[in-house]
């Protein structure tokens, strides 16, 4: 197995590929997405996040609801040991809140991860940018 980038390590719980969406000019709120690897004999749970370019961030499920696609904001996810989970278009994210500047591709920027029952992680999460649309 091949993973593109292990941005972060911390007593067995490992983040992958993770990106934060591109902003384009004028907006203001973005996503990021990464694949939660819990390498841990313990549950984790992911409870909050923070990054210093969003005055606030908050973890989101996507739920369809008579078809359209809505999305609500989550206490925590569970992350069960031995287990990886994927943040990705259409599931989980994380929502960035209140950025004062675009995002262009190529630029980094720190995410720290806060869980219950284990240590936060510090990740450096790169710019992406998405072209299409989030698939529904
Ligand atoms: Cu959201």
């Amino acid at each position: 197995m091949v993973l593109l980038a292990v941005t972060a390590c911390s007593d067995g719980l490992t983040v992958s590929d993770a990106y934060i969406r591109g902003l384009p000019p004028g907006q203001t709120v973005t996503a990021a997405f990464m694949t939660l690897n819990n390498g841990s004999n313990q549950e984790c749970r992911l409870v909050g996040a923070a990054s210093p370019i969003a005055s606030s961030a908050e973890i989101h499920a996507h739920t369809h609801h008579n078809g359209t696609m809505s999305m609500r904001p989550v206490e925590g996810v569970a992350l069960p040991a031995g287990e990886a989970v994927s943040f990705e278009p259409g599931g989980y994210h994380l929502m960035l809140f209140g950025l004062q500047n675009s995002l262009s591709d190529g630029e980094e920027y720190k995410v720290t991860l806060f869980f219950e029952g284990c240590p936060e992680v510090v990740v450096t999460m790169p710019v992406r940018s998405v072209l299409r649309e989030e698939e529904s």
